[in-house]
């Protein structure tokens, strides 16, 4: 059998891998190797099934047939499958973004309950930035238009998204010449799907260039306005310490863990634990309290604005139900897996559904209702509650003392923590103390060793002085590791150490949720800005090292269509076409000013990156 410290380089992972095996259960890793050998055409992303006269399989040896049945052949197809993958991950993100706005309108419409405008100054300022009157007006009248005019950002009316304006002159011109300018976030998406209907758009390249589009419509479009009308309603991050990793679950305590993407329901959740009533309930049954812990972007999103610990990433859903110490495992939408109802069956947990698009069978369903916010977060708490009576204390294993993280860092606060501007930071990536900045995001995937792509990559960056901006599962992972408190500063070159120290931070920013990779795009742009060039000009880069899910590739596209070159560590299906690969990993360059690397080694991938670093403040008249 796998020894564990292959399958993740986490211990409280390692410990309850073994805890799965000596009870039997199932795991991701086990399913995997059930999946070995992987279809070989589906891995090259050869393989279409678009239509009724397929499926159909392009032989990538040249022995067998090179069509399918309607004359696609692999470069058609691969372009095909790659741009229907970037519209489902731009539209995940993009419906999450339009469940945000849809509350926040209801908000607005005083329709709510347990939701209000916590950041008026955010709201006011998006506002004047999209040409909305503030002027002697109310809170409401604001938030009102507000919500109208981003609802036209998802329709047809816009020939271009409100927060294209946001990036750089020079990049919009360039989307503007390219014809991949975004118009409507829904538009982008529906338009993708039809052109990969069979006998629509049969050149790989036009294709790809609204693969861009489409990825654009997500990155700065529906995820863009998630994060900013979630700050609004949520309060803008801000700073903050907490704890990772599954020893954040308590022995004596109700666990709730929250576990999904969206902000909207977790946050009332948030609330409803600290009634008193629920709380006097819990010490009823013997428990001493509540604990809310959070998984994946669900718990991003709490970690960043209330300091929430976070049990776990991507990999660590099921093996958090083994702990045998979780009452409720409470989700939304995305990157759940249809397993956690399996597992829970073995233990005392339930699993309680929020979301009317996203069942679970085997979970209890309470649908969300923002009208009744604060009942229904009422409802899930007391179900937790009332499941802590069922636990059974001889099978409660939980691995490991929790480690300290820092998260919480907005645009909006780390220009604060510099003095409102980002002139300190431009001056030390001038003056060569910071030779440049990379995010490092994305997922776990069972193909590779649980957080040692992310922990690895962020290590050696931070060891030559690169700042790393993190997001999602990726955060998480070096949370576990110790690499995301101001001591980590101990580990940073000297020149990214002095100016954590300086600042009190960590080396390594935890910035947020899948969604809130545009926090990077916003301060990318404010970079460019200051220094009058383009984003493709600046020392930056991205990296997504363990990456799985769909919703990665449209962040994969739309960071390199705006500029920032980005390198993979698990190979995405289009290696059965040599026109695709060759567009993705090169030609690119010469259009958009970035391009995508795949290295699955991260101590490659570090140096890939410092080279790539390294070119690009050559290339600005930069100290080497
Ligand atoms: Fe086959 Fe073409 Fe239909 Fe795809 S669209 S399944 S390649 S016939
Ligand atoms: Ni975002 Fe990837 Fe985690 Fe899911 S939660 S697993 S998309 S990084
Ligand atoms: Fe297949």
């Amino acid at each position: 059998r796998r020894d564990p410290r292959t399958m993740s380089i986490a211990s409280d992972a390692q410990q309850m891998i073994e805890v799965a095996r000596s009870e039997g259960i199932e795991t991701v890793w086990d399913r995997l190797e059930a999946q070995q050998p992987q279809c070989g055409f589906c891995v090259l992303g050869v393989s279409c099934r678009n239509c009724a006269m397929g499926p159909c399989r392009v032989d990538p040896f040249g022995a067998g047939p090179q069509k399918g049945v309607c004359g696609a052949g692999a470069d058609v197809i691969v372009a095909r499958n790659l741009g229907r993958t970037i519209a489902a991950g731009s539209s995940s993100h993009s419906d999450h973004g339009r469940d945000i706005l849809e509350v926040f309108a209801a908000t607005a419409h005083g329709e709510t309950t347990g939701y209000r405008i916590q950041d008026v100054g955010k709201l006011t300022r998006l506002a004047a930035e999209l040409g909305i009157p503030t002027e002697d007006r109310t809170t409401t009248q604001v938030a009102v238009d507000l919500a109208d005019r981003l609802m036209d950002d998802f329709g047809t009316r816009r020939a271009s998204l409100s927060f294209v304006e946001r990036s750089p002159k020079p990049r919009q011109e360039l989307w503007d010449r390219l014809g991949v300018t975004p118009r409507g976030i829904d538009r982008e998406n529906v338009e993708m799907l039809h052109r990969t209907h069979m006998g629509v758009d049969n050149d790989p390249v036009n294709i790809l260039l609204h693969g861009l589009r489409t990825s654009l419509a997500d990155g700065w479009g529906g995820s863009m306005i998630a994060t900013e009308l979630s700050d609004i309603m949520f309060g803008t991050p801000s700073p903050v310490m907490s704890t990772v990793n599954l020893g954040t679950l308590k022995p004596g305590w109700v666990n709730i863990a929250l576990h999904g993407h969206n902000p909207m329901l977790s946050d009332v959740i948030v609330q409803a634990a600290e009634d008193p009533a629920l709380v006097d309930r819990a010490r009823e049954l013997g428990a001493e309290g509540i604990n809310l812990v959070g998984l994946c972007c669900t718990g991003n999103e709490l970690l960043m604005r209330r300091g929430v610990p976070m049990a776990g990433n991507h990999l660590m859903q099921e093996l958090a139900i083994m702990t045998g110490a979780l009452e409720a495992m409470v989700v939304d939408y995305q990157c759940i897996m249809p397993s956690v109802t399996d597992v829970a069956r073995c233990y005392h947990t339930v699993v309680i559904s929020t979301a009317d698009k996203a069942r679970f069978p085997g979970a209890v369903h309470v649908s969300f209702d923002p009208g009744r916010g604060l009942e229904i977060g009422r409802d899930i708490v007391s179900r937790g509650v009332e499941a802590f009576a069922n636990r059974n204390p001889d099978r409660v294993r939980i691995p490991d003392e929790p480690v300290e993280i820092m998260a919480g860092f907005s645009v909006e606060a780390i220009l604060g923590a510099l003095g409102g501007t980002p002139a300190p930071l431009v001056e030390a990536i001038a003056d060569g103390r910071i030779r440049g900045a990379v995010g490092v995001v994305g997922c776990n995937n069972p193909k590779i060793t649980q957080d040692y792509g992310h922990v690895t990559l962020t290590r050696r960056l931070i060891e030559n002085d690169i700042l790393v901006l993190v997001t999602g599962c990726a955060a998480v992972a070096n949370g576990k590791a110790g690499q995301m408190v101001p001591a980590a500063a101990s580990l940073a070159g000297p020149g990214l150490r002095a100016t954590c120290e300086a600042l009190g931070i960590p080396p390594v920013l935890h910035m947020g949720s899948c969604v809130d990779n545009t926090r990077i795009l916003v301060l990318a742009a404010a970079l460019a800005d200051h220094l009058g060039v383009d984003m493709s000009q600046l020392p930056l880069a991205g990296a997504a090292p363990e990456w799985y899910s769909e919703k990665a590739v449209a962040i994969g596209a739309y960071v390199v269509a705006s500029g920032i070159t980005t390198v993979l560590g698990v190979d995405p299906p289009i290696l059965g076409s040599a026109a695709v690969t060759g567009l993705l990993t090169s030609g690119l360059d010469d259009v958009v000013g970035a391009k995508f690397a795949v290295e699955a080694d991260p101590e490659k991938a570090a140096v890939l990156i410092r080279r790539h670093i390294e070119g690009k403040r050559a290339a600005l008249g930069l100290p080497a």
